[in-house]
């Protein structure tokens, strides 16, 4: 196998165990020994043996003068499970390839610097991108003790959530609700508005797919008998919120609703990732709900722009993934969007685009 191949591999294995091993990182292992034989891991959940130790299992003795491609640097600690970088060495792993560095402070480099110490041919960086991109949630919470934040946003085409009586339900079709439940199963905590649960009593749980069910969490009082309990209900700021959360170990953090909610993380500049889900419907009139509550930007040269990341169709409806290009413009710099001769914003630095990514990566 070369380099790539491998290594696009890997990271399909750790994108199967996507949401089963939080807090830990999803991580892919493929092992080739001498003789050509492929031997595959992917992290278990907690507890459980990581990637390059399910793949060592697999091997056996055809370890030994192997080639392993793994995903994220093999730990150095011992933690739940014992240093997978020992276990390489002992099984006789010659060469490894790793797509990125640790930033998990009891691994960061130690790993690396084990392999090599005891000969193995080591090479960083190989589809480093596509795995920054993979493992975005667990990269940012072990460097800013705080949660990916996700906000999931469902509306018509001219932005609206509700009709002026309230009604809402279904606005997007059953394929768009069983996508958006999955983005939940894949979310250690879903964060809500008291107003929402007042609203609409969401239970936020798993159903559609298979899944475990996240943290609920309430921004202000939950009403007695309300679904969603058991539920931590929260007051205070939002920052606040999440290094709680990102203490809690919660690597993803889905915010769903409603436009109170919605308006105050997306001004603040806490959200590092949309997912709009968009119906085919026009409610046609300003006095339709909004998706975003409270003031919005006052001049057109503060409105906030991101770059679209990812266009799905689901059933008649549409999903739209859009990054923030910089920060928001209420709490950082105004951003400045370049242009490309046809008028589209160009490329920005560090903005990953699906289609550069490898099959089956998202
Ligand atoms: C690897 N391969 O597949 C994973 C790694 O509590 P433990 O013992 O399971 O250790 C968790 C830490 O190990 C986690 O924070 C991260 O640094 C690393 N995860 N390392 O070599 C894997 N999942
Ligand atoms: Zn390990």
């Amino acid at each position: 196998m070369n380099d790539t191949e491998a290594m696009v591999q890997a990271i399909e294995l750790a994108a199967s165990v996507r949401g089963a091993t939080s807090p830990n990182p999803w991580v892919g292992c493929v092992i080739e020994s001498t003789d050509g034989r492929v031997f595959t891991g992917a992290t278990e959940p907690p507890g459980g043996r990581h990637a390059e130790v399910v793949a060592l299992d697999a091997a056996g003795d055809a370890a030994r003068g192997a080639t392993a491609w793994v995903t994220l640097e093999p730990c150095a600690h011992i933690g739940r499970t014992g240093p997978c970088a020992d276990a390489m060495i002992h099984a006789g792993i010659a060469r490894a390839v790793i797509a990125l560095a640790d930033p998990d402070e009891r691994v960061s480099g130690q790993g690396i610097a084990r392999l090599r110490d005891a000969g193995v041919d080591v090479s960083m960086g190989e589809q480093a991108d596509a795995v920054r991109t993979q493992l975005a949630p667990y990269l940012k919470h072990r460097t800013t003790g705080r949660p990916w934040v996700v906000l999931k946003l469902g509306a018509s085409l001219d932005g609206r959530t509700a009709a002026p009586d309230g009604t809402s339900q279904w606005i997007t079709g059953g394929a768009a609700r069983a996508d958006a439940h999955m983005v939940r199963a894949e979310s250690d905590a879903i964060v809500v508005g008291a107003g929402t649960v007042r609203a609409d009593d969401p239970s936020l749980t798993v159903r559609h797919v298979e899944g475990r069910d996240p943290l609920r969490v309430v921004l202000g009082t939950i009403p007695p008998g309300a679904k969603v309990a058991p539920a931590v209900e929260f007051r205070g700021e939002l920052p606040d919120l999440l290094d709680d959360l990102g203490r809690r170990g919660v690597l993803q953090c889905l915010v769903e609703g409603g436009a109170t909610v919605a308006g105050a993380f997306h001004r603040a500049g806490l959200v590092d990732h949309y997912i709009f889900y968009v119906a085919p419907a026009i409610f046609g009139g300003d006095d339709a709900r909004p998706l975003f509550a409270g003031p919005a930007a006052s001049t057109i040269a503060d409105v906030w722009r991101g770059a679209i990341t990812g266009v799905s169709h689901l059933g008649g409806d549409l999903r739209i993934d859009v990054s923030p290009i910089t920060p928001s413009p209420i709490t950082g710099p105004v951003p400045v969007v370049r242009l490309t001769d046809e008028g589209e914003p160009a490329e920005a630095p560090g903005i990953d685009h699906p289609q550069d990514r490898p099959e089956g990566i998202r």
